[in-house]
């Protein structure tokens, strides 16, 4: 039987994923953590633990009395915050990640699952349908130690045979949790400044592409490659995912078709450069091909989803 451990649960993709392996798991199955005790009450159907991931002696400790048979590894200092903070966000990123994957090979773990990010990609990465293997100089302590991480995750997989899978996300769009210092998180908080009959000032130029994946797409790639047969992974890195790809203005008009009274203006910052640095669109034929990933939301159909959705939703 798997005992799952997801940490930093409490954040945007976690809050979504717990739920998702509680129903294909069952919810005994499943231990949601985070470093913050507040996100308690968002596990009310399955064990909650509060634990920092760099304490790797508490996290061995539940690992071994719990019987884990396969770890989430979410938490991570995104790559706004990551800006701000940068040895801390090398440090958080980089000793969590290498403390888990040490966990998995002691205690012999079933499966790792790490998220990267098109953050690994740079200025002299190909922009458009940029592939799976190419130039990567990323600008971001997140785009650094995740460029890193990926690294080492193939390395513990030929070297060790940990079984790590990882993908390398877009920018997230989900409605049930807020998200924490991203780039891409202008595309969350334009939908609850429009329903709250608010201009939206966005930190990003009007024309500013980027590869973006609602929520339910996310979880649904994520749970596809942690069920797919060990032997479909062919890439042990981390995969190009894409679903969609827009800008601010053609995600502005996408709302606007449905609340006509909704503004916009525009004031980048320093998330700008970074946003620059990132592809507009990514070439995901390796996922597709390798373990059958499909998307299913396209711009229109997020957009009325998460209209028609987070009026009823109680943070
Ligand atoms: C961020 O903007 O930092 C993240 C990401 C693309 O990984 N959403």
């Amino acid at each position: 039987m798997e005992k799952i451990l997801v940490i930093g649960a409490g954040g945007q993709l976690g809050s979504e994923l717990t739920a998702a392996l509680c129903d294909q798991f069952g919810n005994e199955a499943v231990i949601a953590s985070d470093l913050h005790e507040g996100s308690a009450s968002k596990f009310d159907y399955c064990r909650f633990e509060q634990l920092d991931v760099m304490d790797i002696d508490r996290l061995k400790a539940l690992v071994k009395n719990e019987g884990i048979t396969q770890i989430y590894h979410l938490a991570a200092v995104l790559s706004a915050v990551g800006e701000k903070k940068p040895l801390f966000a090398w440090q958080l990123n980089m000793n969590s990640l290498l403390s888990i994957l040490e966990i998995a090979r002691e205690y012999k773990l079933d499966k790792v699952y790490w998220p990267s990010s098109i953050a690994v990609f740079g200025p002299n990465t190909p922009k458009t349908n940029t592939p799976q293997f190419c130039v990567k100089e990323p600008i971001t302590v997140y785009g650094i130690s995740k460029q890193a991480g990926e690294r080492w995750c193939q390395y513990y997989f030929e070297k060790y045979g940990v079984d790590v899978r990882s993908l390398r996300y877009p920018g997230l769009i989900g409605y049930k949790s807020l998200p924490g210092g991203g780039t891409t998180d202008y595309a969350v908080d334009i939908f609850h400044k429009a329903l709250a009959g608010e201009t939206f000032e966005c930190f990003l130029d009007e024309n500013s592409y980027l590869p973006m994946m609602y929520m339910a797409d996310a979880i649904k790639a994520t749970l596809d490659i942690m069920n797919a047969p060990k032997e479909r992974v062919k890439i042990r890195s981390s995969y190009n995912l894409a679903a969609m790809s827009f800008s601010p203005k053609e995600l502005y008009e996408a709302i606007k078709s449905e609340l006509s009274e909704f503004s916009i203006s525009y004031k980048p910052d320093f998330r700008q450069e970074i946003a620059d640095s990132w592809p507009d669109s990514v070439d995901d034929s390796h996922a597709r091909s390798d373990w059958g990933w499909k998307h299913q939301f396209g711009i229109k159909e997020m957009t009325r989803n998460i209209l028609v959705n987070l009026p009823n939703f109680q943070f």
